[in-house]
């Protein structure tokens, strides 16, 4: 069958790095004694010796895995050397291991575009780097090509038998008869072996990377050769590759998807897609996923890397299995308040160090039923606007609970009963803070208002709360993996604000901190990563997102905004001259990433673009109420005066206008 060749006038080099056994390397560092020994990362709680959640690759070739409990890792391997994750609040602290990934981060983004997928995961964009090298030190020129080039793992390439590896590597690289997209490659498997030594040298750790086309070709490849090596996917290997690869290894294919193109259309591998046009596989899925789903079987993605150093959202989570299940109100609220209670923490510290808030908070939880362990069905996610404060999220995910838990037992038929024995359990829960903005420089007293937020947390009373005066159901309503996946398939980097995921908490006995920053991709050479894979890739997700009370029809439509969109908002308009000089700090480098990686902003992103540009437009009493009547009398004041003047902005002045372009502006001091 002719096979439709990706797009050739775009020849990139995009690398995917993934650490390799990101905890154990961390302790390690910390414990150089354990170096070279077999070693696992383990979350320990009394059953069983806790769960394992990272593995040295020492401890892999005796058999063990990260399904394992601590007592069966000492079974199949006695000298298994088990590192407790840190602990606070009752539950894993990651932060250790979120510091070490930044450590890698800032190494990595010197190189080029560099977007933080996970906790342990990089892209990178070296296309500018490798266009470069071509232009003035070509491969073929160079007379020592260094060995860690050499161990490279090229798809496709040829070797007759008997020809030495690294031989074959070089020949390969310095072909100079190669066309330009190979030739870009093998300036960025120089570029990339250089980058890896140097993570080596200024932290300790190894990496694996996987240098192709395009970031879903990439992320495949890094996990094909690891510990420490870098696997290369030129255009000519592209097919092989895919015509193999079980069609659940891919992303965003480990779910429902996946399941229906197996049992519906009797799909196993990526390349039986190819025998599908598209219009038939849009019959089955809708136009958007009919066609990623075509483009993916031919290794077309047109996803760009995102200029992005700082997570996308934050979450914290933790999992009760099998007789540690939840089941009632004040122990499902101790939880919560000990989830909040970090993620406020997390949010402080990303104010703090940032300048970002976060506008959207979301509760996501298992659940079964205790009659009916049986039951297949999903506990809802909800949302609502971020509130600042321990106590005021700790109050709103609590809120969130119940809300989700009415929907659930009203799926059977049932009304909770306050803190009557409870047929239900809880298996999972998380709470995570999304659709994260930069706050405008000049806003000095929105800054101190979120500073100033309580962080001592409130006690617990048991019982349902029934009445919620915050929160009811609105706007946008329960999504579900395919219109997701079709979602992410036409806009693959656009937040559409309601599709959070129900991680899959069964079996898992970890935190899930995690979930938030890593990524969706499966490597095929790496089932762990399907926990993970699971999570992300809203596999049965319900979500809902609980709003204000909507008055008419019209409104709800339009959603209500909170204070942040007003500053989401705000970003969209041009830049002062002053944000555009800003150089030195982290939050500038990322709006700078931002305002480079818009240049290459599809029509999609035009069109988000324009639709805030006319959102401009807001009146105090479109914004979220309840929001609005959280902020001090003074900061009230200051936000409607921002709203007035900003309506001006929008109906008179020009936009380049100088006087206009500062934030200062629109927060004129405060008027005691
Ligand atoms: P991974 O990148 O999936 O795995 P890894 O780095 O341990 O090993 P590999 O070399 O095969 O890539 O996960 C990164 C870290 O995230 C891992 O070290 C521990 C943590 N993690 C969990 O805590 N729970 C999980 O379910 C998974 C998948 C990872």
């Amino acid at each position: 069958m002719p096979v439709a060749r990706p797009e050739t006038s775009d020849a990139r080099v995009i690398v995917h790095v993934d650490m390799d056994c990101f905890y154990v390397q961390v302790e390690q560092r910390k414990q150089p004694e354990l170096r070279g020994l077999p070693s696992a990362v383990v979350q320990y709680n009394e059953w069983q010796g806790g769960g394992l959640i990272a593995v040295s690759y020492e401890a892999r070739k005796c058999g063990v895995k990260r399904s394992m409990r601590g007592d069966e890792a000492k079974a199949a391997c006695p000298q298994i050397q088990l590192v407790q994750v840190p602990v606070a609040r009752g539950k894993a602290d990651l932060n250790l291991y979120r510091s070490a990934g930044s450590e890698v981060v800032s190494i990595l983004a010197k190189s080029g575009k560099c977007e933080r997928a996970s906790i342990d995961e990089v892209y990178l964009d070296l296309t500018d780097a490798a266009e470069s090298m071509l232009a003035d030190a070509p491969p073929e020129s160079l007379e020592l090509i260094d060995e860690e080039v050499l161990k490279s793992h090229i798809l496709g390439m040829n070797r007759e038998d008997g020809d030495d590896f690294k031989e074959s590597v070089r020949n390969w690289i310095c072909r100079e008869d190669a066309d330009r997209r190979d030739k870009l490659l093998s300036c960025g498997i120089i570029i990339v072996a250089e980058l890896r030594k140097q993570v080596l040298k200024e932290t300790e750790f190894t990496c694996s990377a996987g240098i192709a086309h395009n970031k879903m070709l990439a992320k495949l490849a890094s996990g094909m050769n690891k510990p420490a090596q870098q696997t290369v996917v030129p255009y000519a290997a592209v097919q092989e590759l895919l015509s193999s690869l079980p069609i659940k290894k891919m992303k965003q294919l480990g779910g429902k998807l996946g399941t229906s193109l197996q049992t519906d259309l009797g799909v196993d591998t990526v390349g039986d897609l190819l025998q599908f046009s598209e219009t038939k596989l849009q019959e089955h899925y809708g136009v958007n996923t009919g066609t990623w789903l075509w483009n993916i079987a031919r290794g077309i993605s047109g996803e760009e890397v995102q200029g992005r150093l700082l997570p996308k959202s934050h979450g914290s989570g933790k999992t009760f299995p099998g007789p540690r299940a939840l089941k009632s109100l004040s122990t499902v609220q101790h939880w919560l308040n000990q989830l909040s209670e970090e993620l406020s923490e997390r949010l402080g510290s990303d104010l703090e160090q940032n300048k970002r808030i976060a506008s959207t908070l979301t509760l996501h939880a298992s659940a079964f039923r205790s009659k009916d362990s049986d039951s297949h069905k999903k506990f809802p996610s909800k949302s609502c606007p971020m509130r600042y404060g321990v106590t005021k999220i700790q109050e709103d995910a609590f809120n969130l609970f119940q809300a989700a838990l009415r929907e659930y037992m009203g799926s059977f038929g049932i009304k909770p009963q306050g803190n009557k024995l409870e047929t239900w359990r809880i298996t999972g829960l998380s709470v995570s803070a999304s659709k994260i903005v930069d706050i405008p420089s000049g806003t000095s007293s929105i800054m101190r208002y979120f500073q100033s937020q309580p962080t001592v947390p409130s006690r617990s009373a048991d019982g349902c709360v029934q009445g919620n005066v915050a929160m009811t159901a609105s706007a946008s309503e329960g999504c579900s993996e395919q219109r997701s996946t079709e979602t992410q398939a036409a806009m693959p980097e656009v937040d559409t604000g309601v599709t959070y995921t129900l991680p899959n908490f069964e079996n898992q006995d970890k935190d899930i901190d995690l979930v938030s920053e890593k990524d969706v991709v499966s490597c095929p050479s790496n089932e762990a990563t399907d926990v993970s894979t699971q999570s992300e890739s809203n596999k049965g997700t319900q979500t809902k997102r609980i709003g204000r009370k909507m008055n008419n029809s019209k409104e709800k439509n339009r959603g209500m905004p909170s204070i942040v969109d007003i500053f989401k908002n705000y970003n969209a308009t041009p830049p002062s001259k002053q944000e555009t000089q800003e150089d030195s700090t982290v939050s500038s480098a990322s709006k700078r990433a931002k305002l480079s990686s818009s240049s290459h902003n599809s029509q999609v992103n035009q069109e988000v673009e324009e639709s805030r540009e006319t959102d401009w437009g807001y009146k105090t009493d479109e914004i979220d109420q309840s929001v609005f009547d959280e902020l001090p009398v003074e900061i009230q004041r200051e936000l409607r005066s921002f709203l007035r003047t900003n309506k001006q902005f929008n109906t008179g002045k020009s936009k380049g206008d100088g006087s206009t372009s500062s934030i200062a502006h629109y927060f004129p001091p405060l008027n005691r």
